[in-house]
């Protein structure tokens, strides 16, 4: 903004200029590790940090420069990582690579300790709010995650200060036990883990500083790995401008709803003249996506809106309305871009949520839920030769995908589960052309029939009439039991995820991996020498189909696959009931008062804390 204004006023000097419009290198140099800290001031837990340091930095760059940064495993426990730039297309085109992007065992080795990878990219043509984060386990749920804004010299809007606001969710186990205790034959139901608190950019309480008069522009992330979050602001408007990197026409609203991975960028007018007062900022926690509500949790924080550090405190305000937050489907692009009017292949997953036979709930895309691959999906596009474009190589439980160059891909999603989930599409923004309501049960457990609730997509009687310029972003929220549809343009060559960023989802196995263009992309791209002493070190073979063979890329022996079904008449509901009747059997033998006092965790223990949780999660008292 300044830059640009800078020109037009000293248009004589030229080399002034030119130095503003030159591209910069940002070079960084960061080493994961764990370090303690005490985000919400109520229980010290260990965050993932970068070179003994939590938070992480945000990153500010301008269009056109070009960020390299080494990341170099400092884990001393084993832990294996890598970061994702979450929105950026890494296009091809651009220079960039699809090595990169990313998520581990997808376009990349996991980083073992002691190893270092370079993320080099330029951010050529995106503009606007983004964020970094770690793929692989539930890392940035631990605090590997910072906001990567790219600033542009040409905004259509003007404000005076920016403010960048990470919202998140903060669970004081470590992910990884936190992510035990979730994938566990005692969590039959897959109810996800409840987090204790909600941040505002890390912290628990926030204040922001308003000086009368003045615009700022809030930059507002959702990066946390579970909840939907409303924001609102007493007595300031909220107009948004640009979602997900993509310019918006202005949309005047009271209440914000953002979904894990998604941005939404607010213009916020301070008041003209001193209020002599603050005012509040909520933010909310979407709790109906929790399947027990503890009445000890949190799910509001009042954060202060302050025109003065000497105003009294602003109380917390009542909102009347949730269905009043700002919908995405009618935040259409700035630019009049039009919808893509046709497709040339259609995709349908109906996603539902199943336990296999080993009792754990997964999350699935037509009966299949996503396993990692022996070795990554890339290395097996990139040296597999013509046999790129079969996607039979890519085994049988990623639900690969191959997309010919420069189609138009048609998603559809339909929710057989009564969950939101917030899908987001690598490489890629897409076009919202369908976004169906959520619908719930008339009735509840044990008349529920979620194929009876389920409306799924009806091409030849949609929902609503497809809009003339489609929001255009690259996450979204599917509905419980709805359905979204999605557009784009198959024109960035690479392997690209498409998962749920509700993040418990995704370790259920709610992904799927498109492979666009294979050809074009062996063309342009070979594996990197860091990118296969990467894998060497993780013992992975740098050539090979799924499951690692090179004499026959139809062979799938070892390949990693989903447990098998539960057994035939064993539906997931007889399990469960089987389950519950089982413990409640055990009931008598239990009391209360040793819940949650011991820290062993004994075979019993867990029974008990199972029984718990399955009858909490049903309303069955005890
Ligand atoms: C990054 O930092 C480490 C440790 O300080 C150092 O050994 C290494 O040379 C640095 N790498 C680069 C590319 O600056
Ligand atoms: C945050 O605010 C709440 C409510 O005003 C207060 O009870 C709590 O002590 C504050 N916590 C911190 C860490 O400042
Ligand atoms: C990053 O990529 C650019 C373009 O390919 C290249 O010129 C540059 O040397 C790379 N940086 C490093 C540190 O390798
Ligand atoms: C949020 O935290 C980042 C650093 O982590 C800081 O740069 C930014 O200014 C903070 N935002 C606000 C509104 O204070
Ligand atoms: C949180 O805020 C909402 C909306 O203002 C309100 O309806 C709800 O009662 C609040 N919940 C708690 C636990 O304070
Ligand atoms: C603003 O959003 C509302 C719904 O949230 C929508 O009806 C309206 O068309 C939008 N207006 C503009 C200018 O985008
Ligand atoms: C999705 O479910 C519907 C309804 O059961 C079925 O007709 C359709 O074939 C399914 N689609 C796929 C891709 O499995
Ligand atoms: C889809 O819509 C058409 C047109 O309204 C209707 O005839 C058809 O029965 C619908 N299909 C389903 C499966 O509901
Ligand atoms: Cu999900």
């Amino acid at each position: 903004m300044a830059g640009s204004s800078l020109c037009s006023l000293m248009a004589v000097a030229l080399l002034a200029c030119a130095s503003v419009v030159s591209a910069t290198v940002h070079t960084f140099n960061f080493t994961t590790g764990w370090v303690d800290a005490n985000p919400d001031g109520v229980r010290e837990k260990k965050m993932i940090g970068f070179n003994g340091q939590w938070p992480v930095p945000d990153i500010h760059v301008k269009k056109g420069d070009r960020v390299q940064l080494y990341l170099t495993n400092g884990f001393d426990d084993g832990t294996v990582t890598s970061l994702h730039f979450h929105g950026m297309f890494q296009k091809l085109s651009d220079g960039n690579r699809n090595e990169i992007d990313g998520p581990s065992m997808v376009t990349q080795c996991p980083i073992v300790p002691g190893q270092t990878y370079l993320y080099n990219f330029t951010v050529a043509d995106q503009v606007g709010t983004y964020w970094y984060h770690a793929h692989s386990g539930s890392q940035f749920g631990d605090g590997m995650r910072g906001a990567f804004i790219i600033h542009d010299d040409d905004e259509p809007f003007h404000y005076d200060e920016e403010m960048v606001i990470q919202l998140s969710d903060l669970y004081w186990k470590p992910y990884y036990e936190v992510t035990q205790e979730f994938m566990s034959r005692y969590n039959p139901t897959g109810a996800e883990p409840i987090p204790q608190n909600l941040l505002f950019n890390n912290t628990l309480n926030a204040t922001l500083d308003f000086e009368p008069g003045k615009t700022y522009l809030m930059r507002f992330i959702n990066s946390g790995l579970f909840v939907s979050q409303y924001v609102a602001l007493e007595e300031h408007e909220l107009t948004i401008v640009e979602v997900d990197g993509v310019y918006v026409k202005p949309n005047v609203t009271d209440l914000l709803y953002i979904a894990t991975g998604q941005r939404m960028s607010v213009l916020v007018k301070a008041k003209e003249h001193d209020p002599g007062r603050n005012f509040a900022l909520m933010q909310m926690m979407d709790e109906v996506m929790l399947d027990v509500v503890p009445p000890e949790l949190v799910r509001n924080r009042t954060h202060q809106i302050s025109y003065n550090r000497n105003y009294e405190a602003a109380e917390s305000f009542i909102i009347d309305d949730f269905d009043s937050a700002a919908e995405e489907f009618y935040l259409a692009p700035l630019d009049d871009i039009k919808l893509l009017d046709h497709y040339d292949t259609q995709i349908t997953f109906n996603l539902s949520l199943n336990n296999l036979g080993d009792g754990v709930n997964y999350a699935m895309f037509n009966g299949i839920t996503y396993v990692h691959p022996k070795v990554p999906t890339l290395t097996t596009v990139l040296t597999s030769g013509e046999l790129a474009t079969d996607a039979r190589i890519y085994g049988d439980n990623v639900n690969a995908i191959v997309l010919q160059k420069d189609e138009i891909v048609e998603v559809v999603v339909n929710n057989y589960d009564s969950g939101k989930h917030p899908f987001h599409l690598h490489g890629h923004n897409f076009q919202l052309i369908q976004k169906s309501p959520e619908y719930r049960p008339e009735a509840d457990y044990p008349e529920y029939d979620q194929d009876k609730i389920t409306v799924p997509y009806n091409e030849s009687a949609p929902l609503m009439p497809f809009p003339e310029y489609p929001v255009l972003r690259d996450t979204v929220v599917l509905a419980p039991s709805g359905h979204i549809v999605i557009r784009f343009k198959a024109d960035n060559p690479g392997v690209w995820f498409f998962h749920c960023h509700l993040d418990w989802h995704l370790t259920q196995g709610l992904g799927a991996v498109f492979i666009e263009d294979p050809l074009s992309l062996q063309e342009s791209e070979t594996l990197s020498d860091n990118y296969k002493q990467l894998c060497s070190a993780a013992e992975i073979p740098n050539r090979g189909n799924a499951a690692g063979h090179t004499d026959d890329w139809y062979n799938m022996e070892g390949l990693p696959r989903q447990p098998r079904p539960l057994p035939s008449g064993f539906t997931a509901k007889g399990y469960f009931a089987f389950i519950v009747s089982t413990l409640v059997g055990l009931l008598g033998i239990y009391t209360i008062s040793d819940y949650g006092l011991s820290e062993t965790i004994s075979d019993d223990q867990a029974v008990y804390d199972t029984l718990k949780g399955v009858l909490d999660a049903n309303g069955i008292s005890y």
